[in-house]
């Protein structure tokens, strides 16, 4: 799937050189007769497979999802980041709800329906407000946002996600003294998402997913609501039509396909940490100085417009490099202790 540029000065030379290098790649492999070739995908899976996490190449077939050109303001900020391409941003994903392999996403999220949505807010706040499908892309003005995304397995890309801050949305709802953190759940419907009906497919999880973040971390103006990428409305398997990005936590906060945002009072139970509390806290802010206790944490794998065996190894960040506007909110925390 080709990127379609509304502007021609949207057009950066980074992104022409990522996404036809990675074109030409595929070509290339498609003439030479390898793509799918079950030898090469499953050595480059058993070098990247860590600790039950399944680490697997692109999927093979073109992807069918209908998705439209968005009006957004871009970031100047943040250009000089290499952006992961378009097409693997789209093919390598974690949504448990479409399969647990990464692959299986754009594959089983072809079908899914998300208009009519029905995105609610509500708890403690004096105004509780129900968004259907028109109003996640019209209500408010949506920018640009290139960020950094670092899984907890140890992959990462850049993203330039298009959407509007948590922020705004809260501020619509007015939160009232009571309100102290944001619990989200993604829709429950075991009819469209296959992994919601079959426990192995699922990965095991206890559906709905949920999250949560503390009420200022919410408010932080990096926290965004994200209703596409490259431009576009989301595709189903990064979280349409409505997801979260948290871009200095581990990716499992960024919870997609959102159906409910609501103020409580206490912390919220969050499904990596009701999964495995030793090894996934609320907090989950991106930490090389905190292992995982299966793995480190101290470096990460750029997922680039290089091929299946690029060595991309980086090294990770505190707060994945955003620590200038978010280590505030932790101050005098054991980071160790609220991982
Ligand atoms: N509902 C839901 N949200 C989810 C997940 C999931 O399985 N279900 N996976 C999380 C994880 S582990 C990551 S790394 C990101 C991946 O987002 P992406 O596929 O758009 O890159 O989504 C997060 N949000
Ligand atoms: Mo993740």
């Amino acid at each position: 799937m080709l990127i379609k540029f509304k502007n021609k000065d949207q057009l950066k030379a980074s992104d022409v050189t990522d996404e036809s290098v990675y074109l030409q790649r595929r070509q290339l492999v498609k003439n030479m007769g390898f793509l799918g070739a079950g030898a090469i995908l499953s050595s480059a899976i058993a070098k990247n497979a860590q600790a039950g996490f399944f680490d697997s190449a692109p999927a093979k077939k073109d992807t069918v999802f209908k998705t439209t050109e968005l009006k957004f303001t871009t970031d100047t900020k943040n250009q000089s980041l290499i952006k992961t391409p378009e097409n693997k941003i789209i093919t390598h994903n974690n949504f448990y709800e479409f399969g647990a392999q990464k692959n299986q996403p754009a594959e089983l999220a072809q079908n899914f329906n998300v208009d009519p949505w029905q995105l609610t807010i509500s708890g403690e706040c004096e105004k509780p407000i129900m968004l259907d499908y028109d109003d996640l892309t019209k209500m408010f003005a949506l920018e640009e946002r290139i960020y950094r995304l670092r899984c907890v397995e140890t992959w990462s890309m850049v993203v330039p996600w298009i959407g509007f801050s948590l922020a705004e949305l809260l501020k619509k709802v007015v939160p009232n003294s009571s309100a102290k953190y944001v619990q989200f759940e993604t829709l429950y419907d075991p009819k469209q998402m296959p992994g919601q009906a079959d426990r192995r497919l699922g990965g095991g999880i206890s559906y709905p997913y949920v999250e949560g973040l503390r009420l200022d971390e919410a408010m932080n103006p990096l926290t965004l609501m994200s209703v596409g990428l490259y431009g576009k409305t989301l595709p189903p398997q990064n979280g349409a039509p409505i997801r979260l990005v948290v871009p200095w936590k581990y990716g499992f906060k960024s919870i997609k396909s959102i159906v409910s945002i609501k103020l409580v009072s206490k912390q919220p139970k969050t499904t990596w940490q009701q999964l495995a509390p030793n090894e996934y806290g609320f907090y989950a802010n991106v930490n090389p100085n905190h292992d995982h206790p299966r793995w480190s944490q101290a470096s990460e794998r750029r997922i680039t417009s290089g091929g299946l065996f690029a060595r991309n190894r980086i090294e990770t960040l505190p707060f994945n490099g955003y620590g200038e506007q978010v280590a505030h909110l932790y101050k005098g925390m054991d980071l160790s202790k609220y991982y």
